[in-house]
């Protein structure tokens, strides 16, 4: 490519709630920024649902190239057994990564690769070996990137054999121990594993990008770029709310499944409906189900509902009525609407009937939230979800129920307590202004001269030079 248009080549890894911001990127720099982009796409897809998205991301930019990477996942489950299929999924590409990325870059012309996180400790020799540049993309919290870049160090100072309490991460703020992801807690888990290393080599990288703004977390933008975390780390780009993609509407069979949703919340007076949707990695165990259910059937409100039985949506054969029991359905029909199918989710938080999202607080839930200005009732669920709940306390997008369980713990949240919460936050004027500040300042960090676009640009030049 010429000087003035960086061939950048995107690595994202598994699961929609990284793909999606990945393929975010490739549209911001591809249509945004005049950048050559190549999307590297390990095939079979885990989930039917990634497949869909890079299909329509193809058709409706034609501009961004498609470099498919075939191979036969290396199978670790009897290392990792019960593992979660994606934590498999990053651990095959970490294991193939050094193979295949030399011939895919050298191939692509590369003048510089962004990888996701799960792949920065794989990925950045084999980088570093051809001169190519290497970004790490995270696709979580500012805050949760600090934990990440910081967590090594807490590891090494409190020794081996210590449990992992309280982090209190340098110039950011005290992540208690109980809001550090589960999995951290065994040091031979895969996903703790995976973690440390890549955590380590954050410093080795040419540069992190973050989906996240500066006013929404400044404690944890400024400690990273200010490197208060780290003495080491490279420059840090701010660079979201990544904008999501309007037209990639699926088609065909999948769209006139949706169809419904669409039509039903069109029919709906202004503001009056609860989202409801716990992201697309794990399911509530079904006595939770239940209780959701109840919950929102108490509450009294119109409600949007996306329920999964089954960690990957190829597995999710069962019946809605089989998990919620036909006298449910039919009591809350027309008032509520139940689904097992994909919604384009940052189309359903545009619409102007939904004024509140129940969520897990994945990151890209969060960051769907603020730029569609809807606030959350944060129930997070695992991983990095406490953290992130604790972003939108702080910054005013929502309201948390800390005392609501997480994965592993057993005590089920009862249908009173749902309905309770979710009527008094429905009722919350000062919450619903907050929400809308928040929105306001995502929109002027991405606009032109904005914290955010200023970074994106920034890294394109890095990119260049
Ligand atoms: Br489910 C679902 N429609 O029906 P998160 C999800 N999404 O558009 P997660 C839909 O998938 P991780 C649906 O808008 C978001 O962009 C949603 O990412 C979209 O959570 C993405 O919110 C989900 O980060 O992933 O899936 O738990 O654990 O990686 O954060």
């Amino acid at each position: 490519g010429s000087r003035s248009s960086p061939r950048i080549v995107l690595f994202p890894s598994a699961g929609m709630g990284h793909l999606v911001p990945f393929t975010r990127l490739a549209v911001a720099l591809s249509a945004g920024h005049g950048c050559d982009i190549s999307l590297v796409t390990a095939l079979p897809t885990v989930s039917s649902a990634e497949s869909r998205h890079i299909a329509a991301l193809y058709a409706a930019f034609p501009a961004i190239r498609q470099l498919d990477l075939r191979f036969a996942p290396f199978d670790a489950s009897s290392e990792f057994p019960g593992a979660d299929p994606f934590y498999l999924r990053y651990e095959a590409l970490r294991r193939c990564a050094p193979s295949l990325l030399g011939p895919l870059l050298a191939g692509a012309g590369a003048s510089a690769l962004v990888v996701d996180m799960a792949l920065a400790s794989v990925a950045i020799p084999v980088a570093r070996e051809l001169h190519v540049p290497c970004f790490v993309f995270f696709t979580a919290s500012a805050t949760m990137l600090s934990f990440k870049a910081y967590f090594p160090t807490y590891l090494d100072d409190v020794g081996a054999g210590h449990g992992v309490g309280d982090v209190d991460v340098p110039g950011v703020y005290r992540i208690p121990s109980s809001s550090v992801p589960q999995a951290l807690h065994d040091p031979d888990n895969i996903f703790t594993r995976q973690f440390v290393a890549n955590g380590r080599a954050l410093a080795t990288a040419d540069g992190l990008l973050v989906n996240a703004f500066h006013a929404m977390e400044p404690e944890a933008v400024e400690a990273l770029q200010g490197r208060f975390v780290l003495s080491v780390l490279p420059p840090v780009f701010a660079v979201g709310p990544l904008m999501p993609v309007n037209d990639l509407r699926e088609t065909g069979e999948a769209a006139q499944k949706q169809g419904n949703y669409r039509a039903w919340l069109d029919e709906q007076p202004p503001r009056p409906v609860v989202y409801v949707s716990f992201g697309s990695r794990k399911a509530l165990p079904k006595d939770q189900i239940k209780e959701l259910a109840a919950g929102l059937e108490a509450c009294g409100h119109r409600f949007l509902w996306v329920v999964k039985g089954a960690v990957v949506d190829r597995d999710d054969a069962g019946e809605l009525s089989e998990l919620l029991g036909e006298a449910f359905l039919r009591r809350v029909q027309g008032r509520g609407l139940v689904t097992k199918s994909w919604v384009e989710q940052e189309e359903v938080l545009r619409h102007p009937a939904v004024a509140l999202f129940v969520s897990h607080c994945g990151w890209n839930s969060v960051t769907e939230a603020v730029s569609s200005g809807v606030p959350v009732l944060a129930w997070p669920r695992f991983a990095d979800q406490r953290v992130n709940a604790s972003v939108v306390v702080r910054c005013g997008l929502g309201v948390w129920a800390e005392q609501w369980s997480w994965e592993g713990e057993e005590a089920l949240v009862r249908a009173e307590e749902i309905a309770a919460l979710v009527m008094e936050a429905m009722g919350d004027d000062a919450m619903a202004v907050k929400t809308a500040n928040v929105r306001e300042a995502a929109s002027r960090a991405v606009v032109d001269g904005g914290t955010s676009y200023l970074c994106l640009a920034a890294f394109v030049h890095r990119c260049i030079a």
